[in-house]
């Protein structure tokens, strides 16, 4: 997406730097944003709702330069990239920050910072746990603790718990299984290395396929993003036909449909739900 919205030359009075007369008087500083935004659909639209109102958008700038002083134009770039990223339409910005008057102590023109950021939107994840080695329920709710104080993911919902047979790999005990829903602004990758975090912290090895573990920690779907790597596929491959996920996932979410398959309460029409029963003793909690 080459699309670009820029504002140049927006210039104010601000008291940021780390001279204490700085601090006093103030001087001019001019930013540049460079707003990354597909501006096809307003094109076609003529519609200001489609788009970016840039008029809006360099008041928040100023506002920021007016704003809260602080030592460093780094900061200040960083603050003006925070406001250019609020729309939702703006998928990433570039700021420039000058200060030309900026006292350097030697004949110069201009000082500047540049920064690049992207948007982070939070997007929903579907993480379905297994346990079916050693204090089955503390492992499940000790993973939920464990996911929850993951950075950037909230864990917003924990599904009952229920008993299911197993299915496929070698003869195992019976697994105990839930379904987590999360916000995270991780990118699949990081989320994928933070359930390998939490299955890490219980003992879990990576050996037999489809053998029996302390806790198994799988991305069912990250919001409607799709993957095929080697190390990661999402929505996952086979959720669709895992009845242990699909019902403590339904439970928790009753409108929960999974890309490519539609409904969830469709799928579980026709599944053989016999071996999932709901394990009513026991209760996660959202920490
Ligand atoms: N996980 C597997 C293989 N088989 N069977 C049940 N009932 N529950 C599981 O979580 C499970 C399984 C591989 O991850
Ligand atoms: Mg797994
Ligand atoms: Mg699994």
């Amino acid at each position: 997406m080459k699309d670009r919205i820029t504002l140049t030359g927006l210039t104010a009075r601000g008291r940021h730097g780390v001279m204490p007369e700085e601090r006093r008087n103030g001087q001019d500083f001019v930013v540049d944003v460079a707003l990354h935004v597909d501006v096809a659909t307003a094109a076609a639209t003529d519609d200001i709702a489609d788009t970016v109102h840039y008029g809006l958008l360099a008041r928040a700038v100023l506002d920021v330069v007016e704003g809260e002083p602080c030592d460093l134009i780094e900061t200040l770039a960083e603050r003006i990239a925070e406001v250019c990223l609020a729309p939702p339409l703006v998928q990433a910005a570039d700021v420039t920050v000058h200060k030309p008057q900026a006292p350097v102590g030697v004949p110069f023109t201009d000082v500047s910072v540049r920064v690049s950021r992207s948007a982070r939107r939070s997007r929903q994840a579907v993480l379905a746990l297994g346990a079916n080695l050693g204090d089955r329920a503390a492992t499940l709710q000790g993973a939920v603790r464990a996911l929850a104080a993951q950075p950037q993911l909230r864990v917003v919902d924990v599904s009952a718990v229920y008993e299911s047979d197993p299915v496929g790999g070698p003869e195992q005990p019976p697994y105990l299984n839930a379904v987590v829903l999360a916000e995270t602004t991780l990118a699949p990758e990081a989320l994928l290395a933070a359930a390998h975090r939490v299955e890490a912290a219980y003992g879990r090895v990576r050996d037999v396929r489809w053998g029996a573990r302390t806790l198994d920690v799988d991305l069912i779907s990250l919001g409607d993003v799709t993957r095929s790597t080697p190390r990661l596929q999402l929505p996952h491959p086979r959720a669709q036909d895992r009845a242990f996920v699909l019902v403590p996932w339904l439970d928790v979410d009753p409108d929960a449909s999974l890309a490519g398959h539609g409904r969830v309460g469709e799928l579980l029409r026709g599944a053989d739900v016999a071996g999932v029963r709901r394990a009513d003793q026991i209760s996660l909690e959202v920490p």
